[in-house]
Order: structure tokens, then sequence, then C-alpha cells
């Protein structure tokens, strides 16, 4: 055996989604903040991040979070999140997989009921406050970075679903936000490939037509999620499918997104800080979603959400690079 690359990782799903924490074989990423680590894979080690997500040593709904040690003081860890579509400045389930990995292979000081981990993201601070039970990470609460909303009621023209009303929220990602009643597409896991079609044609003709761009990061300038909203969801239990840029929807309930959807409901009025909303899957797992507090970004009315939501380890592997692997950057079908 002969390997170039060996890459040590704790393997968990989050409500139903992967996390692969790369816990050895990295090193400490170029970079001054998480943000300019995260640009730094994107831009020269991209070929790492496909290599760990992509088929033969991931799938087409992988995801991962490389451990580093924290750029700033006030962290206990730095996480630079991958997945499958890129580099994702925040990501809930990833947080909440990473924040049990940590804690139940011993990587911070465990402590029970509840142990405090103060993670350096390229989003910003995220505090996971984990209850532990006998040594069990038994769920995870996010304080996630501020959610706001950049458009309601706002229409877009997509090819086969003719006009198509959404909001557009940020919750440390962009998403649309789309009531499947408006398009009149079907919920559920049998219908996955029209929702699918219809989430990516809307990804594709906002990005081409009215792409959203942060308020104070001009480089999240774009829309990768789109929160397809079942009808009879209401703002204490919501259902949707979470269609995921390139073709792949999110088997968690989408911490980010559950953020988002916060965010708009509380700038529509039907949630108030202290108020909580059950946001369910497509394969009908949920994260709970609270309005914590009322903030502003950049002049925004804003939110502090909270999510919590339980991760479970189902391994650990060890990833290696022989030097003629014919697929040493993966692929993807
Ligand atoms: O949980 O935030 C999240 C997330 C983003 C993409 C997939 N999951």
């Amino acid at each position: 055996m002969e390997t170039t690359r060996m890459w040590h990782c704790v393997d968990s799903h989050t409500e139903g989604m992967p996390t692969r924490v790369v816990v050895g074989g990295v090193g400490v990423l170029p970079g001054a903040t998480m943000e300019e680590r995260r640009q730094y894979v994107m831009t020269e080690a991209d070929h790492l991040r496909r290599w760990l997500m992509f088929e033969p040593h991931g799938h087409g709904a992988m995801s991962g979070a490389i451990l580093q040690p924290p750029t700033r003081p006030d962290c206990d860890w730095g996480v630079v999140y991958i997945e499958v579509s890129g580099c994702l400045p925040m990501c809930g389930h990833g947080t909440i997989g990473t924040a049990t990995v940590l804690v139940e292979t011993g990587m911070v000081p465990v402590i029970e009921p509840e142990t405090v981990i103060r993670l350096d993201t390229p989003a910003g601070l995220v505090i996971a406050r984990v209850r532990v039970e006998g040594g069990r990470a038994t769920s995870v609460t996010l304080e996630n970075v501020p959610s706001f909303v950049t458009e309601l009621d706002s229409t877009i023209e997509v090819t086969g679903f003719g006009l198509v009303p959404y909001d557009m929220a940020f919750g440390g990602n962009f998403y649309a936000i789309v009531e499947l009643a408006d398009i009149g597409v079907e919920f559920g896991i049998d219908n996955k490939d029209q929702l699918l079609e219809a989430g990516l044609a809307i990804m594709n003709a906002i990005n081409e037509q009215q792409p959203p761009v942060h308020p104070e990061n001009p480089a999240i300038d774009h829309v990768h999620h789109v929160q397809l909203v079942a009808p009879g969801s209401t703002s204490s239990h919501s259902r949707h499918a979470m269609a995921i840029y390139p073709g792949w929807f999110d088997r968690s309930p989408c911490g980010t997104g559950t953020s988002a959807r916060v965010a708009q409901l509380t700038a529509r009025g039907q949630l108030a800080p202290g108020d909580t909303l059950k946001n369910e899957s497509l394969i009908g797992t949920h994260f709970l979603g609270r309005v914590k507090e009322s903030t502003t970004v950049a002049g925004i009315p804003a939110i502090i959400p909270e999510i919590t939501g339980r991760a479970w380890i189902t391994g650990t592997s060890v990833h290696m690079l022989a030097p003629d692997d014919p697929f040493p950057e993966g692929f993807l079908l």
C-alpha cells in the first residue's frame, strides 16, 4: 500500500444527513480568519474537497467539516464546511454533527448536563450548547448567525413554471422560500424528481435574473438552496423539501434553512421572540427553530435563531490516496 494523502474522519449523521468530520491529516489551512480559510479551500484546495465528498469516497449528498484551530481567541475550535456543492459559510446540520463528534470523542472538556462549544465558522461565531447525558450528546442547540429577510413577495419568471412567488431569507446561506401550492407541485418523497426539477429551475432563474447579495459580505451573492414548503404548513409546524445545488436534497431539516424560515415567519409577523417552529425535512426528521432575540444586520431587521437537533456517530474512517488512483478528485454521476 502506498498513499500520498491520509485523512482521519469521524462520520456522523444529523437527523439523516451526513457530516464527515475531518479530525486529522489536513494541518492548519492558510488564512487569518475562518472565512479566509474557506476561500483558500475554494481557490487553492478544492481538489481536496472533491476527493473526500465525491464518489468513490463520498456520494452525491455528502457533507463534511474540516476541524481547525480557531482564528479568534474566544473560540474552542474552528470549522470549514465542505460538501458536494462547495464550501458553505455556515451549515447547521454540520455544526450539530461536529459538536456531537467533539463531545463524544473527548475533543473538548465534557461537562454534564451541558457542554458549551464556541465555534469559529466562516459566517462568524456560532455557539453550540450540547446536552450531555452519561457521556452521550443527546441534543445540540445552536445559536446561529443573525438571520434576516431580503425580499418578501418577490416573483420570478421560471421556464416551465411561469411567474413564481418567493421570499428570500438568509440564515447563514441564502434561501428562496416557495409555497408548493403556488407552483402546483405535490409534496412527498414519491414526487422527489419533480420537486428537484422545480427547485433547480427556480434557483437557476433567480441566480440569472435577480441574485441575492449579502448586505455585509458581497462574496455571498447567489442562492444554492430552495425551500419548497408543503401545503398545510403553519408557523408552528412546517414541512418542506430542500433542493440544493447542483441537484440533491438535504436529508436533515437544514439548520441554516430553518433559521431562514424562522426569520421569514418573523418578518411576516407570524413568529416573535420566544416562539418555536418545528421544521420537518422531506424524510420526516425535524429541527426546532426558536426566535432567541431581535437584532439588525446593516440596518435590516434580523433575528438571532436557535436551532435544536440531534446527531449520531456512525463510524470512523481513514481515507487514503494511492499515487495511481485514476480518480484523485473523485467524480459525480
Ligand atoms: O443544515 O444548514 C444546514 C445545511 C446546509 C446544507 C445542507 N445542510
